[in-house]
């Protein structure tokens, strides 16, 4: 069991607190974000919550999915509490310039590989963690907190996004009785159908049009998906609704590892997402690229134009061992 003490003194000792994640946040970032605010309410902590992105469009559903801001606080909280985010700089650059160079306190909960550092005062950081959902309802367990039915909900979503409810190879014995023990507090038909059967029509206009433009390498075993920022505009999507574009090519048989590139900014700069199955590690790619993640789930930003980005790829395709 992890040392939540550490944690619970600093808490003990602050009274305002702002709760962050990461850039673009996924469901577990939502989750977890949203469960630790409702838990830090309920022990009376004045609690602002922070979002330098559009939370995922399926987390609507949540209580409180709302009650983020964009805005980058303007006052000095007692505490800083940032979840899911494997570097500080990941919380965004205008909330890192301000937290940064703040003095007061700051905790982490994290599941992400990252080099150790001292920014925080604390932190619980467990890479064996299916999500960092997982430590948030670790962390209640040490309170003795009991979890609300909102509280459950969020972390529910935090562990299926992180397991693509519980599929993945993340899945783990602490996830399987994690959701268990919330299908007790949750309606867990009613959740299932909220995360996974909410897409908008125009999703699968979208998503045949990048299936016919994507590149097969080594017999198809590895996948190259691009999506371009004229595409978003033209199907009226959103960057958060079409994530899940990766993990839907790694069903197809044959695929050993998928690459998507999302264009962030016009023919220069790049976000790749990369999803294998089984043994394939892709952190040791992301990482060449200075990104990061997890075994089979990492990401990172290019810089250059999508035939740099595609040929990156095929290099790539050809070293793997498949
Ligand atoms: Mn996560």
């Amino acid at each position: 069991m992890d040392d939540f003490s550490r944690i619970n003194e600093i808490l003990e000792n602050s009274k305002t607190i702002i709760v962050a994640g990461h850039v673009n946040p996924d469901p577990d970032c939502m989750g977890s974000a949203l469960a630790v605010c409702s838990i830090l309410r309920s022990m009376g902590k004045d609690v602002t919550l922070y979002r330098s992105d559009k939370y995922p469009y399926n987390g609507d559903f949540l209580e409180n999915s709302g009650s983020a801001t964009e805005i980058v606080p303007d006052f000095e909280p007692d505490l800083y509490f940032i979840l899911d985010s494997a570097t500080p700089e990941r919380t965004g650059e205008a909330f890192f310039a301000k937290m940064s160079v703040s003095k007061s306190r700051k905790i982490l909960f994290d599941h992400h590989w990252h080099q150790n550092t001292d920014f925080y005062d604390a932190e619980v950081s467990d890479e064996s963690a299916s999500a960092t959902a997982a430590i948030v309802w670790r962390w209640a367990k040490d309170l003795g907190h009991k979890l609300t039915k909102g509280e459950a909900e969020d972390i529910c979503f935090g562990i299926f996004g992180d397991t693509g409810g519980l599929r993945y190879a993340s899945t783990d014995k602490e996830s399987l009785f994690i959701v268990s023990e919330l299908a007790e507090i949750i309606n867990y038909g009613e959740f299932c159908s909220q995360f996974f059967e909410t897409l908008p029509e125009n999703w699968f206009a979208m998503f045949a049009e990048v299936i016919q433009s994507m590149e097969k390498f080594r017999d198809g075993k590895v996948v190259f998906l691009k999506t371009t920022l004229e595409q978003l505009e033209r199907f009226n999507l959103s960057i958060d609704e079409i994530d899940p574009f990766v993990e839907e090519i790694r069903r197809i048989k044959s695929v050993r590892i998928v690459f998507r590139i999302r264009e962030v900014e016009p023919g220069k700069l790049w976000k790749f997402s990369v999803r294998s199955k089984g043994d394939i590690d892709c952190l040791p790619i992301a990482r060449k690229f200075g990104g990061g993640g997890h075994k089979n789930a990492a990401g990172f930003t290019f810089y250059g134009t999508l035939e740099e980005g595609r040929k990156a790829v095929a290099e790539i395709a050809e070293e793997l061992e498949l």
